[in-house]
């Protein structure tokens, strides 16, 4: 593209607002019915309504936003109890996942001076990133026939060297849970952190809706640390991650200029709109909206699951959580000519295959109108 010069004159008001519609239109709407590949939805109404009325509150500076603090805290002790978290925890605000599993391991790395971490090879590629910027050594894990860790593997593989051991409860490509009962037995002392990005706002639903499902949070004695996202299925606005972890966040660098004395997330200053979005997503939906919201997903997910198969897809697994990827040898072709034809899906890389991700603006009719699409794409 051609540089543009910077704008010397202000633009006409109308003609300004009638390009920013020109350019949103472009971007693909959740309301659609065409994205089946992104673990985001729309947030609730109220959320987004809310979000705007916090625009210029930043938590970096949380002198002068009490209320938004207020909130904060309000909705670490509700995401606490959710997760079991024991007396004595530390809540942060983070981004989103990226930001929490850089945090667990940089804590990690603090405590111990060590610099090994066990990831699985289904593990999200954000700790790809935290152990290029953190200058920490990846041990890939592989996965057994079932698509999980291999724990013998786990178990050769911890030393006196590493510093951190990651679990996953929904992973990114087939949405599974990690052993982490077991996880944490083979961890022993060593810090085990758990990424709940998307099974942490899914699990303790779909238990009370009686899907029988492992625990996964700070209920299991050897989990150290864990992280979840309220802008996934918590069904709030972008960008919000909760990170928690068992002990005192071993990080706090003096921030002596502003009302705060310390700061321990990465951002300076922190868009913090998200916060109240969030804490009224929660107190309006309640557990048992989430509950609702969530059944509502598996359903719409064995949809999918039996559309599939009567197209002639065969799922890499049994769904967990309201994940559905099927095997496919040329998943890019598919997604490229799906795409042609409007509608967004996601692919696997191990094994290669094609993914959905069920979120809850996907409906049984956008799934019905789909699928023969996908029939004709693959
Ligand atoms: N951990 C897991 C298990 C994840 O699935 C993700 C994101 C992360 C960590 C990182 O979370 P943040 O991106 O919030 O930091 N997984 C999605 C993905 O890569 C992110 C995403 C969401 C991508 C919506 C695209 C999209 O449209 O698939």
């Amino acid at each position: 593209m051609k540089r543009r010069g910077f704008p010397k004159k202000g633009m006409d008001q109308s003609e300004l607002m009638s390009r920013i519609e020109e350019i949103r239109s472009k971007d693909t709407d959740f309301a659609d019915g065409t994205i089946f590949g992104s673990m985001c939805t729309s947030p609730l109404d109220m959320a987004k309504k809310v979000h705007g009325l916090f625009l210029e509150t930043n938590l970096g500076n949380p002198g002068l936003y009490r209320g938004t603090l207020e909130l904060e805290k309000e909705i670490h002790s509700s995401v606490a109890s959710l997760l079991n978290a024991p007396e004595g925890y530390e809540a942060l605000s983070v981004g989103g996942a990226t930001e929490g599993n850089i945090l667990a391991l940089w804590s990690s790395r603090e405590k111990t001076g060590k610099r090994k971490v066990i990831i699985p090879e289904s593990a999200h590629f954000s700790f790809k990133k935290a152990c290029n910027l953190l200058d920490m050594e990846p041990v890939m894990i592989p996965l057994d026939d079932k698509y999980q860790p291999d724990l013998s593997t786990v178990e050769e593989e911890i030393d006196d060297d590493t510093a951190v051991v990651v679990a996953i409860a929904g992973t990114t490509e087939l949405g599974l849970i990690d052993p982490i009962h077991d996880l944490a037995d083979i961890s022993g002392d060593v810090h085990l952190h758990v990424d709940a990005a998307f099974g942490g706002f899914a699990i303790p639903f779909l238990k009370e809706a009686g899907y029988s499902l492992p625990e996964f949070d700070l209920s299991i004695d050897g989990v150290d640390s864990i992280v979840l996202d309220p802008h996934k299925l918590g069904m709030s606005t972008i960008p919000l991650g909760l990170y928690y972890s068992r002990e005192e966040h071993p990080i706090a660098i003096e921030s002596p200029y502003l009302t705060g004395a310390h700061q321990k997330t990465i951002p300076g200053t922190r868009a913090s709109a998200s916060i109240p979005a969030f804490w009224s997503v929660m107190n309006y939906l309640g557990f048992e909206g989430y509950v609702s919201i969530m059944e509502r997903c598996m359903n719409n997910t064995r949809t999918l699951l039996m559309k599939g198969k009567e197209i002639g897809l065969e799922p890499i697994v049994d769904p967990v959580l309201n994940i559905v990827s099927f095997h496919h040898e040329d998943p890019v072709r598919v997604v490229e000519t799906m795409e042609r034809k409007g509608l967004s899906i996601s692919r696997t890389v191990n094994p290669p295959g094609l993914r959905f991700v069920v979120m809850p603006h996907v409906t049984e009719e956008s799934i019905l109108k789909m699928i023969p699409i996908l029939e004709d794409s693959i």
